[in-house]
């Protein structure tokens, strides 16, 4: 125990707790953290979920990822897209925090307010709070994302080139910087910056970096975030403590996680359960529900194996029907079915509770619907999920074919009225997982939504 009995001691006793507190209190135990979570390759409709969620919530936080991710939430046909916020900002009642595995390129997150604040977002200032411990993505990372990509030629992985993979390699090799550098010692702050500056000059001769410049600019930067950071590890516990209610908002997604995505072709954070913990400072112990974001059919964007890509018309109707278009960079996003062993994997990985199946209206048009549900390999099916690309980019996939519903279920609102076809359709993903689905997602808009009850 890290008590020290020579200053805590009352009459040489060490004081016994006569009050629950934190972790012991077994009543407080039974208030936990809800997690929405990515279970494909990231743009299930993350944001539109935590939107809804965040009306329960007093809490929404980011804890990981950084501006590469793109969340869109549409209220009253205004279309609102989140990067490094939580998409819990629009709501006036919920406090926004940042944890510290995100990281944050503090120009991005000036430019995000600032847009919002013109869409009509007002009082932020009040409520968004950022961890101290959380590592800064400098325009060179994002550079050096550019350059790397570029290096790698015809093996380049797609990234969004924000600066995500160099910040965390940075963090990794310690050599970052955090925010809590930025609003400490003046002079060790600009020694780490020369630091890391130096370093990547000298992995990049033809790397131009305005160092007084930056300097200067951060120096600005560093008084206008410092109200509103805080060590949240402290803030997150006392309020779980106090029962406030916590939703966690995974950016990206399982297959993107460095450890369990189909490396490298992945992002550089633990986009899964593991990432919610490390990232903010949360014990297991206090995570309830995780409810895992499916979309009815797959969407990936940048490279790497997918293996129920359709390169046809079906592919094409998919991409135009759904707007899969990346919200950060802008890419056409690559269409395939439905992959179940895909989700079967990832839903190993985040133990989901439930799950919410977004965007079933992008389907309203098809007469056949195929899932994948096993992968052979030279004729033979696999139980596990292929960690080599080569393996995974030569599996070949069963499929079961459905009917569709061939109308259009935009306006329905309640389970029981959405077609046989449809109801078969999810009936058929939950026999499958053996996980309910708790939410169907029917149009883009906030109101767009069935609860299964
Ligand atoms: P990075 O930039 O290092 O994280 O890229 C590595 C891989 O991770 C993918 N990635 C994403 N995939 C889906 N959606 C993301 N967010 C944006 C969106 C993407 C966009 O919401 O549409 O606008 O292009 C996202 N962020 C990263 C990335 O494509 C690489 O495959
Ligand atoms: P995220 O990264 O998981 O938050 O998802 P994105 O915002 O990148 O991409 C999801 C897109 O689908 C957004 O344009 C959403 O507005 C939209 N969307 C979400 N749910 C639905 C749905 O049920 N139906 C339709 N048509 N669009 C949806
Ligand atoms: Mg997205």
């Amino acid at each position: 125990s890290a008590v020290n009995s020579k200053q805590t001691a009352v009459n040489g006793e060490v004081p016994s707790r006569t009050q629950p507190c934190g972790p012991c209190d077994k009543s407080k135990m039974e208030n936990k953290v809800a997690v929405v979570l990515g279970a494909q390759w990231g743009d299930e409709g993350k944001g539109k979920v935590v939107d809804l969620l965040a009306v329960n919530c007093d809490i929404v936080c980011r804890c990981q990822g950084g501006n590469n991710a793109g969340h869109t939430v549409v209220v009253d046909g205004k279309e609102f897209d989140f990067h490094l916020l939580p998409s819990g900002i629009i709501n006036p009642k919920c406090t926004s925090l940042i944890g510290n595995g995100v990281v944050i390129h503090l120009p991005g997150l000036f430019e995000e307010l600032k847009k919002n604040e013109l869409k009509g977002m007002k009082g932020w200032q009040d409520r968004l709070i950022i961890s101290d411990r959380a590592h800064l993505v400098f325009d060179m990372h994002q550079q050096v994302d550019g350059l790397q990509e570029a290096e790698k030629g015809k093996n380049s992985l797609g990234t969004t080139k924000k600066g995500i993979g160099p910040t965390y390699s940075s963090k990794a090799t310690r050599n970052g910087l955090r925010i809590g550098d930025l609003l400490g010692d003046s002079a060790m702050f600009e020694e780490k910056f020369r630091t890391l500056a130096a370093n990547y000059k000298r992995m990049f001769p033809n790397l131009e970096v305005d160092i007084d410049g930056e300097l200067a600019r951060y120096r600005e930067y560093a008084e206008r975030i410092r109200p509103m950071v805080r060590d949240t590890v402290s803030y997150l516990h006392k309020a779980i403590g106090e029962g406030k209610k916590v939703l966690v908002e995974g950016a990206n997604a399982a297959m993107l996680d460095i450890d369990f995505g189909t490396y490298p072709y992945v992002t550089s954070s633990n986009c899964s359960i593991g990432g919610v913990c490390t990232g903010l400072g949360l014990s297991p112990r206090v995570i309830g529900d995780v409810l895992g974001v499916v979309k009815a059919y797959t969407t990936r964007v940048g490279d790497g194996p997918f293996p129920t890509e359709l390169h046809d018309e079906t592919g094409k109707l998919l991409q135009e029907r759904g707007h899969e278009v990346g919200v950060t960079t802008k890419r056409v996003r690559r269409c395939g079915w439905l992959d179940l062993v895909v989700v079967r994997y990832t839903a190993m990985v985040n133990g989901y509770t439930s799950l919410c199946l977004t965007k079933m209206d992008i389907l309203d048009t098809l007469q056949e619907i195929k899932i994948g549900v096993a992968y052979k390999l030279n004729g033979k099916k696999i139980e596990y999920f292929p960690s080599s690309m080569a393996e995974l980019s030569s599996v070949e996939v069963e499929y079961i074919t459905l009917p569709g519903w061939a109308c259009s279920i935009e306006d329905v609102r309640e389970l029981s009225k959405l077609p046989e076809q449809a109801r078969n359709y999810v009936k058929a993903i939950e026999n499958f997982l053996q996980i309910p689905v708790k939410f169907i997602g029917v149009g883009q808009g906030r109101e767009s939504i069935i609860s299964t009850g």
